[in-house]
């Protein structure tokens, strides 16, 4: 049985959806599409109504496990392995649902470094809880959405973790997740470092020190323009001794721009060691707090403690907002974790199968809880 679904929230309790089935059911074979729009969530007596209304309220049901289970890797474990997902609102994804979406990111994460021979993994793997939550809980974009005006931005001034945004894209539907085979490849758009001609990109970057400064301009332009979109950028705490964002969070604050939310992957290791003995950053939070943001620090490993942190902004009217990530460089695989040799490496055979092996120990673990 193959199963593809298209749906689309159109309020707390109504919903938009088409599914279709093929295959074999129970010995019987299928070839059906089924629409559904506009009904609200209801419950539905089953032994007193008409067939038609069953089939509605049974259909109501199937889209909204799909849109609370909302991704392509979430859908498949709702309706099998061979099921595909086209389209989708990503933003009301649970916390427990990104909890466990984390070790298939990591996999697929792992999977195109090994493939293209290179890769930044440790910053990826640290990044990957933040780009989970924004992508399925807090940004409003989607590959529908990505030329509206008033979509929200997320620009990735750590472009060396593209692997981790590449992978997030994809589950997104922005492209197909094999596009990321290509990866460093001849003539593949799919680089070490994001560009725009990547679909959902909004920003190359990859010298460090850009994300920040264009990340004002947009919030800046949002204002300007009356419009409510918000932008939210990841900066590395290495790449804070590049001193234009400094310059950029003067302007954000002398701008008011509570509309902006820079995230600070903290994971303590740049890519020749720590940062406090490469280029001591403390105390950051008073640092970014005297520069006028309002600023909150939080576990940025914890699905659950990000999407309540993100959901609070703007913290402080006519402030922009930093939050202060503390994380774990390579975290989700033992050996990974806070080592500086991960930064820029590619598993060997055996490395790679034992990252497999632990993520799927962690999968089966939280599928079981
Ligand atoms: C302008 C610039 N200088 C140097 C580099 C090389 N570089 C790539 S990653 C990196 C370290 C960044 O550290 P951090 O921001 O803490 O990243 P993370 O640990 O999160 O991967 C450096 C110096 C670069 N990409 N851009």
């Amino acid at each position: 049985m193959t199963a593809r679904g298209e749906f689309e929230r159109l309020g707390p309790d109504a919903y938009r959806g088409r599914m279709q089935m093929k295959g074999q059911m129970e010995g019987e074979s299928v070839d059906m599409t089924m629409n559904f729009e506009g009904k609200k969530i209801r419950d539905c007596n089953y032994a007193t109504e008409s067939p038609e209304a069953q089939g509605q309220a049974m259909l109501a049901k199937t889209c909204e496990s799909a849109l609370t289970q909302s991704s392509p890797m979430a859908w498949q474990t709702f309706a099998g392995p061979n099921a595909t997902c086209a389209s989708y609102k990503p933003r009301y994804c649970s916390a427990m649902l990104a909890q466990s979406l984390t070790p298939a990111y990591i996999r697929s994460n792992d999977q195109i470094i090994k493939q293209a021979g290179a890769g930044h993994t440790g910053g990826d793997l640290s990044c990957v809880d933040i780009l989970n939550v924004l992508y399925n809980n807090i940004l409003h974009v989607s590959p529908a959405t990505f030329t509206d005006q008033n979509r929200d931005r997320y620009v990735q001034s750590k472009g060396h973790s593209a692997e981790a945004l590449y992978t997030v894209l994809a589950d997104q539907g922005f492209f197909p997740l094999e596009e990321l085979n290509t990866l460093g490849k001849y003539q593949s758009h799919f680089i070490g470092h994001p560009t725009r001609s990547v679909p959902g990109v909004e920003q190359n970057t990859g010298a460090l020190g850009h994300g920040l400064a264009v990340a004002v301009g947009m919030a800046l332009a949002a204002k300007l323009d009356g419009r409510s979109y918000r932008v939210f950028t990841l900066l590395g705490d290495g790449e804070l001794d590049e001193g234009s964002n400094w310059e950029a969070s003067l302007a954000a604050s002398h701008y008011r721009l509570d509309n902006l939310t820079v995230i600070v992957d903290r994971n303590g290791l740049q890519i020749t060691g720590p940062t406090e003995s490469v280029n001591p950053l403390e105390p950051l939070a008073e640092k970014f707090c005297a520069f006028g943001y309002a600023v909150r620090e939080v576990d940025g490993n914890d699905t659950q403690a990000l999407m309540d942190v993100f959901s609070q902004t703007p913290f402080e009217t006519g402030k922009p907002n930093l939050v202060l990530a503390h994380t774990l460089k390579g975290k989700g695989v033992s050996f990974m974790e806070n080592s500086l040799k991960w930064h820029h490496r590619v598993p060997t055979d055996e490395e790679f199968e034992a990252a497999w092996r632990e993520l799927d120990e962690a999968l089966a673990q939280l599928e079981g809880s």
